[in-house]
């Protein structure tokens, strides 16, 4: 038997809710296809403030290099766990029944200079470029990774001038 542990995950995807999951699901999806090792988890800035500490305060010591934190409404957990680490937080406002994400857009995005958030758009649009922010601060030391972006990218150019959005037949 092995004593060797298993790879530690480099990005923690949190979210303020399991109703948060299918919007943050795009970001797991891009993480998967490059690869990338990481944790997703229920966070709450409200319900579980504690948690939110104590997540935040270990997270460069197990081993995390981003976080990506998914909020609706009221939603204060990218700022208050960029607040208490110092990795990059990206940050992804939930669209929201009440305000259609634009509450959660601003909740996130009005940080006070001094504690940064990398903002996203609302919705899986934004999980999805989340997640490809986190890659590219990971490909930065990583040249293979660097190389699955760089193919990633050709192949979505290609895609976009192989497709004719008109014929003449
Ligand atoms: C926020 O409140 C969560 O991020 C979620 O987007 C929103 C609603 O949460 P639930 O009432 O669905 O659990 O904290």
């Amino acid at each position: 038997m092995s004593d060797a542990s298993p790879p530690a995950p480099l990005v923690g995807v949190v979210m303020g809710s399991r109703s948060d999951l299918p919007t943050m699901r795009a970001a797991a999806e891009i993480l998967r296809q490059f690869d990338v090792l990481f944790e997703a988890e229920v966070v709450s800035a409200h319900r579980t403030p504690d948690r939110l500490v104590e997540y935040a305060t270990e997270a460069r010591g197990r081993g995390l290099k981003v976080i990506i934190a998914g909020a609706g409404g009221a939603a204060h957990l990218p700022g208050m766990l960029a607040a208490s680490t110092t990795l990059p937080v990206f940050g992804v406002p939930v669209q929201s029944r009440a305000l259609s994400g634009l509450d959660s857009l601003l909740s996130i995005v009005q940080m006070p200079g001094g504690v940064p958030v990398g903002t996203l758009a609302i919705g899986a649009s934004g999980a999805k470029n989340a997640a490809l922010l986190a890659v590219r601060v990971l490909a930065l030391s990583d040249e293979g990774l660097a190389a699955k972006l760089a193919g990633y990218h050709a192949k979505q150019t290609a895609t976009v001038t192989a497709t004719r959005v008109l014929t003449d037949d």
